[in-house]
């Protein structure tokens, strides 16, 4: 991709109305523009950050054998009178008729929706377990939309929910999913904090939380420190709590063994039983044809509050730091003197060697230098080829690790060579 036909409109200026660094980040990246409170447009670097983060929840979760679905994002009100929840959601649900006067809502969540699909196709114990998935669009209308896409009112969301025979079942499923997310943010170059939490409105009796350590994030989280280079993935086996659930006394953390740190939710999965399949008569018929409700669970994740967790959890002075699973490019060739044709000439080079083996953003503008480097530091691409005039006459291009700041004078060649 070409840096004079990419579509990021960069920005110097720190915005006023952001508070949180990753908010600030996004919007001089170019990333994100609002539309209105807690609503925004998504700009191409972050929907490629977002696609590399769809690719990897895919990944893991077809590996555990869930099925992708879109369900739709208008849903009848109907399915939620069914389940008692219409009225109990209250104001964070928005609320649409249609012209026949018909009562509709644009989905928050969508137990009902998974549930509904699940009684008009499963009828037999033979079907279980069964795990759908999806990566949709969400709206909840936040009291305080706040930090950007971090608590928005439309939001990504990855949302699952399983079906299972029995409390044996349904905990192996849970468990399923509980390590799959752990592989998931691990993957995404983030150290997840699994938190036992309260499951509020989602309903049920056994939730995870998934934290990513931040100084930012609005949860204060008190745990092992041996959660953090663990390589665990069994719920809870060590110990993390939120705080208003913290009492030293009843804490199973040794008091030499406990870190509090703030931590950002990414993600959330519930184990709710028959909460909503008994409500909404979904049922299997099991080996003697008796009535089976099935249990189930939800998991969710944050997709789009990711992508500004990973921004909080890595980022400099001079802007974003992006992992490379997640990184809206590979590479970025930075071509400092565009009038020059020997500048000219290695870059196209070095760009048209790199197409077929990575993603790469060369920058092709006439801009000034600092500008160009300046944009490429805030962009955050974990490569850096960097091509000015002297060294150009030589043959030599430098090569800087946006992580470390290190910068290597090397060979067009061995430029080349280190990602093919
Ligand atoms: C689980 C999947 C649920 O909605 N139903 C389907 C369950 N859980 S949850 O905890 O309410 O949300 C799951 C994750 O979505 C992110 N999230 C948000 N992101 C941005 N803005 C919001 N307003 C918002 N609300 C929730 C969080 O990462 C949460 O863990």
């Amino acid at each position: 991709m070409l840096s004079s036909e990419f579509f990021a409109p960069t920005s110097k200026e720190v915005p006023s109305e952001a508070k949180m660094i990753s908010h600030q980040l996004m919007l001089r990246a170019g990333m994100i523009s609002q539309s209105a409170s807690g609503i925004y447009c998504w700009l191409p670097l972050s929907v490629r950050v977002m696609n590399k983060i769809t690719n990897i929840v895919c990944e893991e979760q077809d590996r555990i054998g869930a099925n992708r679905v879109y369900f739709s994002t208008i849903q009848p009100a109907d399915l939620w009178i069914e389940s008692g929840r219409y009225e109990a959601y209250g104001k964070e649900m928005l609320r649409i008729k249609d012209r026949k006067d018909n009562n509709f809502l644009y989905s928050p969540t969508n137990e009902e929706q998974a549930t509904d699909v699940f009684r008009k196709y499963v009828k037999s114990y033979r079907q279980l377990p069964l795990l759908f998935y999806q990566i949709h669009w969400k709206f909840r209308d936040e009291i305080r939309p706040r930090f950007g896409v971090m608590r928005g009112r439309e939001f990504f969301m990855k949302d699952g929910y399983s079906f299972d025979m029995n409390f044996e079942g349904a905990q192996t499923t849970y468990r399923k999913v509980f390590k799959s997310y752990m592989k998931i943010f691990r993957r995404i170059g983030l150290t997840p904090v699994p938190v036992q939490a309260d499951p509020g409105a989602i309903g049920g009796n056994m939730s995870h939380e998934f934290q990513i350590l931040a100084e930012t994030g609005e949860s204060t989280l008190y745990y092992d420190k041996k959660l953090l280079s663990s390589t665990d993935d069994k719920p809870s086996s060590i110990f993390a709590v939120t705080d208003e659930k913290y009492d030293p006394k009843a804490s199973p953390i040794p008091e030499t063994e406990l870190a509090i740190s703030k931590g950002i939710e990414v993600g959330h999965i519930f184990y709710f039983g028959t909460k909503y399949s008994r409500p909404m008569n979904a049922f299997v018929l099991d080996e003697n044809g008796g009535k089976v409700f099935p249990e189930m669970g939800s998991y969710g994740i944050g997709i789009s509050r990711l992508v500004a967790a990973i921004i909080e959890a890595s980022h400099d002075e001079r802007g974003i730091i992006w992992p490379e699973a997640v990184s809206p490019f590979g590479i970025t060739i930075l071509n400092l003197h565009t009038k020059n044709e020997k500048c000219r000439e290695i870059a196209s080079q070095i760009y048209e060697s790199l197409l077929s083996t990575k993603e790469v953003l060369y920058d092709d503008r006439s801009i000034s230098v600092g500008e160009k480097l300046a944009d490429a530091d805030l962009i955050g691409i974990p490569y850096q080829i960097i091509i000015g005039t002297k060294k150009a006459e030589i043959g030599i291009v430098e090569f800087k690790n946006r992580k470390t700041g290190e910068i290597v004078e090397m060979s067009i060649d061995k430029a080349i060579g280190r990602f093919q």
